[in-house]
């Protein structure tokens, strides 16, 4: 039987022996950890949306949106209210239970909170589950938007403390730590995770999965992406991390992170179903839904559906839920697509 216990003490040979286990068994710990935990056949789906993009003063190596690169990113300053509110509305009608809005910003002005404010506000008036990531936050600054209603900060480590400087020099892990701190002390639900692929060490993956467990409190989400490569930035022509590391990457999160949600994050459009499906498999439970990440792509909406329906996988409910129009906007997302000619039904030859 796994042990269930919630645990901030792993060591590098603990967490190193569960990665490197046969396969089988590690998917089979994990999957055993998972249906302790979580319905097995439901996935949490949040979609994003870029609210500043671009011109972004950190020089992370991965990202798009830094400027220190150029990736021919069309910029744009902070959004209207307006176009939040339209896309979260676009958001919710295709079935997605939490909105988060991402800004291409080291850390937030204060100037600028007022607006940030009135989104989160707008957003979770309309049932949506609210989440940001704006970068460094400070104790204040993590207080306010608490007050305006927000349930989720995002912010990543990215990357064990040992390799984290290749690829950021502009700020350190203990800011993240820091902004981490300030979150969870306002009272808000952490997610937070990482990239890999960025050329990294099996150590690497390792030691940031270690780092997201022994916080003092493990992250509500935790998002583990696959790096997109974008042309223009320094990883662009960094090898494809094979994809059994990857699956190993989410088992072992599911392992010693039992009742975090995992979420399948950045990179699934260069991931087939069947590596898809290993994912939740070992332990995946949510997913960024919707046809654009923050500047990049994301798989169609309606691919999804279609895997979801080949899975046998359901879009999970809020838990807190109270909106019949919510959830029968969201069931009726998925009844149109039995009916879609690309319906896989198990009983028939596949078309
Ligand atoms: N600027 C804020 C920050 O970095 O804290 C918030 C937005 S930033 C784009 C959020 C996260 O997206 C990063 O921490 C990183 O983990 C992820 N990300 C950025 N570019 C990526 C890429 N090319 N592939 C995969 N994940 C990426
Ligand atoms: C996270 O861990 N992944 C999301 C979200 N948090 C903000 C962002 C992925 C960004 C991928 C690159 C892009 O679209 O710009
Ligand atoms: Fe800026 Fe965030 Fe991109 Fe880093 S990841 S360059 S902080 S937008």
């Amino acid at each position: 039987m796994t042990d269930l216990t919630i645990r901030h003490n792993w060591s590098f040979n603990e967490v190193n022996d569960l990665f490197n286990q046969p396969l089988n068994d590690l998917l089979f710990m994990a999957q055993s950890t998972h249906r302790q935990n979580f319905n097995p056949n439901e996935v949490q789906v949040s979609t994003l949306l870029s609210i500043k993009t671009g011109a972004c003063k950190e020089d992370c190596k991965y990202c798009p949106q830094s400027a220190h690169y150029n990736t021919g990113l069309q910029k744009e300053r902070l959004i209207e209210v307006q176009k939040v509110i339209d896309e979260a509305k676009e958001a919710q009608a295709a079935g997605a239970t939490r909105f988060c809005m991402g800004a291409a910003w080291s850390n937030p002005k204060d100037r600028d909170l007022p607006i940030i404010h009135e989104m989160i506000n707008e957003v979770k008036n309309m049932g949506l589950e609210t989440c940001m990531t704006l970068g460094m936050l400070t104790k204040d600054q993590a207080a306010g938007l608490k007050d305006a209603g927000l349930d989720y900060y995002n912010h990543n480590l990215d990357t064990s403390p040992e390799y984290y400087g290749e690829i950021i020099t502009t700020r350190t892990y203990q800011d993240r730590l820091d902004t981490l701190e300030h979150v969870r002390d306002a009272g808000m639900k952490v997610c937070a995770g990482g990239i890999v692929g960025l050329g990294e060490g099996q150590k690497d993956r390792i030691g940031l999965l270690m780092q997201l467990a022994n916080l003092p409190a493990h992250p509500e989400s935790v998002p583990i992406n696959m790096l997109v490569k974008v042309e223009g930035t320094p990883l662009e022509n960094i090898d494809d991390l094979e994809s059994f590391e990857f699956i190993r990457t989410i088992a072992v999160a599911r392992i010693i992170m039992p009742k975090s949600y995992v979420r399948l994050s950045a990179g699934r459009t260069s991931m087939n179903e069947q590596m898809q499906s290993m994912c939740f498999f070992a332990g995946a439970n949510s997913i960024f839904y919707g046809e654009k990440l923050l500047t990049t792509d994301n798989p169609e909406t309606n691919t999804d559906m279609m895997l979801f329906k080949k899975l046998g996988i359901t879009p999970e409910k809020r838990q807190d839920f109270s909106d019949e129009a919510q959830q029968s906007a969201l069931l009726h997302a998925i009844e149109s697509h039995q009916d879609s000619k690309l319906f896989y039904d198990a009983t028939q030859p596949r078309v």
